[in-house]
């Protein structure tokens, strides 16, 4: 042993063998040099970082290098990625939910506001039932559905005390089951071109003045163009040639043919032109519209059955649908209208325009369930996104205000 403490001494040039101190010294010394060397070789935090990237294989890559990048950055910055991922997620989806919300913005504040503060309110006295009553007549919700409504609502409160947003959630169940299987029956080729089905769809538009017809051919061609398909519109109001001109304006706009004729001429001939253009030219949709009338003008709605069988003869199965634009401010007296235009020409959907500027967009439950014909599309305001696709779940919860 002394003679490696001699040789050791010798090495490193000291005067005798190493003492303790020594010893403890050259430990020292050792360790230092072996960590650092250790460190130096061993894996580093990237293959930390790729072993996690592993572990979540199962992932998107897209999503796994975004957490592992949100994990790096500094908590501030994370903050920022967060709140641009919100506003872009917001601005993709909820455009449409923001117009509806806004759009029936009047119905959800006088009535389903009103009838929702009374019912937050605890104990519910007849005073404060007859008051919902009478709240609940005012969204031109009809007789019948208005006095289930409020049978069941009784019976809900029995049931212990709710919150306003518990009663809300309570009525969308209840309105909803008057729709929910009729709108189901919505022909979804209305909604959304399908190129790999070349197949026509003509589609006449019926209504009473000023309900909105022309202006919603207008932005439903323009929306059907976009998703690229072939659009033809039929100037069938020949009534007036300020009626065409609106509807030139509009297809000139989106870009899509029109057939239209002069002032007094035939509409049946113009349905008919419309829907062999149409067949000749393989156009996907063919939108016919025709002038507004009375339901209760029975030489007026006869031409209109006729304008619609007329289109038959060119093509047997058209129209495939007969839409009715129902204008929500006319509340309960439109489903006297449906009524009328239903028995004449067997409708096959609605159009519910200018929710907006109205508290009677409620009307839209009864009409749907006494007519048994669904809500294909609404609209809420005269530009040319104020028009989609009548969603249950949205128009409920944007009428009585479920986030
Ligand atoms: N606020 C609002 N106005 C609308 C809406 N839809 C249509 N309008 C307006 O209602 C008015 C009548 O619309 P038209 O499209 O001409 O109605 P129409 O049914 O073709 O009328 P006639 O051809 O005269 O029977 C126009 O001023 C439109 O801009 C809507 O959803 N909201
Ligand atoms: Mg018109």
């Amino acid at each position: 042993m002394d003679q490696y403490a001699t040789m050791i001494a010798e090495l490193l040039g000291l005067a005798q063998a190493p003492n303790l101190y020594d010893w403890l010294g050259m430990s020292g010394i050792f360790i230092f040099v072996f960590l650092t060397v250790f460190n130096f070789f061993s894996p580093n935090k990237d293959s930390d970082n790729k072993e996690s990237l592993d572990a979540k294989a199962g992932e998107s890559l897209e999503e796994v290098v975004k957490e592992t990048l949100k994990e790096e950055l500094k908590p501030e910055v994370q903050t920022e990625v967060k709140t641009e991922e919100k506003t872009e997620a917001k601005e993709k989806k909820t455009s449409w939910a923001d117009r509806l919300l806004k759009g029936l913005s009047q119905t959800r504040t006088e009535v389903w506001g009103k009838v929702g503060s009374i019912l937050g309110g605890g104990n519910l006295s007849d005073d404060q039932f007859e008051e919902i009553e009478e709240i609940l007549y005012t969204a031109d919700l009809s007789p019948a559905v208005v006095a289930e409504l409020l049978d069941e609502l009784k019976t809900f409160s029995k049931s212990g005390e709710k919150k306003s947003d518990e009663y809300a959630l309570f009525i969308k169940e209840f309105l909803k089951s008057k729709m929910d299987s009729i709108q189901k029956t919505v022909n979804t080729d209305l909604y959304q071109f399908d190129k790999n089905k070349k197949e026509l769809k003509v589609i006449m538009i019926v209504g009473v003045n000023g309900a909105g017809k022309t202006t919603t051919i207008g932005k439903l061609a323009t929306k059907l163009k976009s998703q690229g398909a072939k659009v033809v519109v039929g100037a069938c109001d020949t009534f007036r040639a300020a009626a065409v001109e609106q509807l030139e304006v509009w297809c000139n706009r989106a870009e899509v043919d029109i057939v239209k004729a002069k002032e007094g001429a035939d509409p049946s001939g113009v349905a008919f032109d419309t829907v062999k253009k149409a067949v000749d030219e393989n156009a996907d949709y063919c939108i016919i519209d025709t002038a507004g009338r009375l339901h209760t003008a029975s030489n007026l709605m006869d031409e209109l059955a006729k304008t619609k069988k007329v289109m038959s003869k060119v093509l047997d199965t058209a129209p495939h649908e007969t839409l009715l634009v129902v204008d929500a401010i006319t509340g309960q007296n439109a489903l006297r209208q449906a009524e009328e235009f239903n028995k004449t020409l067997d409708l096959t959907g609605l159009i519910f325009t200018k929710c907006d500027g109205s508290s009677k967009a409620g009307s839209a439950v009864g009409i749907v369930k006494q007519l048994e014909v669904p809500i294909a599309y609404i609209g809420v305001g005269e530009s040319v996104d104020d028009i989609d696709i009548f969603d249950l779940d949205l128009y409920l919860n944007a009428l009585l205000g479920i986030a």
